[in-house]
């Protein structure tokens, strides 16, 4: 008589247990398949999971500093053999360029493994070719930039592009026409001549982040709104070569950073 109760309430424990357990798995795919779209709209368009992508930054830091060079290093200066009358007798050449207190110019300090931050700004920028001189003799700017290349001088310059992941361009620019235009759509640094004039050399340094800065004559940098986090902040320069250092940015601080170069690096002249 006893026994009787007791399975019916064993079945109906293990009714109650199967229904829990039916509701728990159909609550799960509910839930994982709610989860998909969000997860799917996270990865980026280009479905490289390596790309850096806009977010908003929470807190940014600023990374700066100066750029120095305690090697031997004497200024040297190139003859000018064509057009004289506009572009002079003779240039600075900009390959090397070291102030008295042995601060550099021209190197570029970028971000290499930033993966999230600032959006970023295609721009135009502007090449200026006055008095047959690259100004500035490196452009930096995100790919997708537009370049403006202008000719105040009056005479024929011709703009060569050494790029290899970009479409080279090679455009002739006669005295009357002002500007050329070109787009570089893909990160690489690119070496750009004068084939008329052969002293005339600048660099395209195109980046794929938000995050770089040129050195000014005083050797200074900076870089603002960078994500709290650890990177490695690289410098390029077309003589000395490439360093890099990590660094730790810490929310809503200033971190300084001192590239110290000593040599050039080998095979560079
Ligand atoms: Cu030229």
């Amino acid at each position: 008589m006893t026994q009787k109760p007791q399975s019916h309430r064993f079945s109906t424990v293990i009714l109650v247990f199967s229904l829990l357990l039916f509701w728990s798995c159909g609550k799960e795919q509910e839930e994982s398949s709610a989860e998909k779209p969000a997860s799917t709209a996270e990865t980026p368009a280009t479905g490289d999971a390596t790309a850096y992508r806009a977010a908003a930054v929470q807190n940014g830091g600023t990374i700066f500093g100066k750029v120095t060079f305690k090697g031997k290093w004497s200024p040297s200066t190139i003859s000018v053999t064509k057009d004289q009358e506009v572009c002079g007798k003779s240039k600075k050449n900009p390959a090397l360029l070291v102030s008295e207190d042995e601060e550099v110019q021209d190197a570029v300090v970028y971000i290499t493994d930033i993966k999230q931050g600032k959006k970023i700004e295609q721009q135009k920028v502007t090449l200026d070719q006055k008095a047959c001189e690259y100004h500035p003799h490196v452009l930096a700017f995100p790919a997708g930039s537009t370049v403006e290349i202008k000719n105040p001088d009056g005479v024929l310059h011709n703009i060569h592009s050494y790029s290899e992941k970009n479409d080279p361009f090679n455009m002739a620019q006669p005295k009357f026409k002002k500007t050329l235009t070109v787009t570089i759509e893909k990160p690489e640094i690119i070496s750009v001549k004068c084939d008329v004039h052969g002293w005339m050399s600048g660099w395209f340094f195109v980046t794929e982040n938000p995050y770089f800065s040129v050195s000014d004559s005083a050797g200074t940098f900076k870089l603002t709104d960078v994500p709290p986090g650890t990177y490695t902040l690289d410098l390029w320069h077309e003589t000395l070569g490439k360093v890099s250092q990590k660094v730790t940015v810490k929310p809503k601080e200033e971190v300084k950073v001192i590239f110290e170069l000593s040599k050039k690096q080998p095979g560079v002249t």
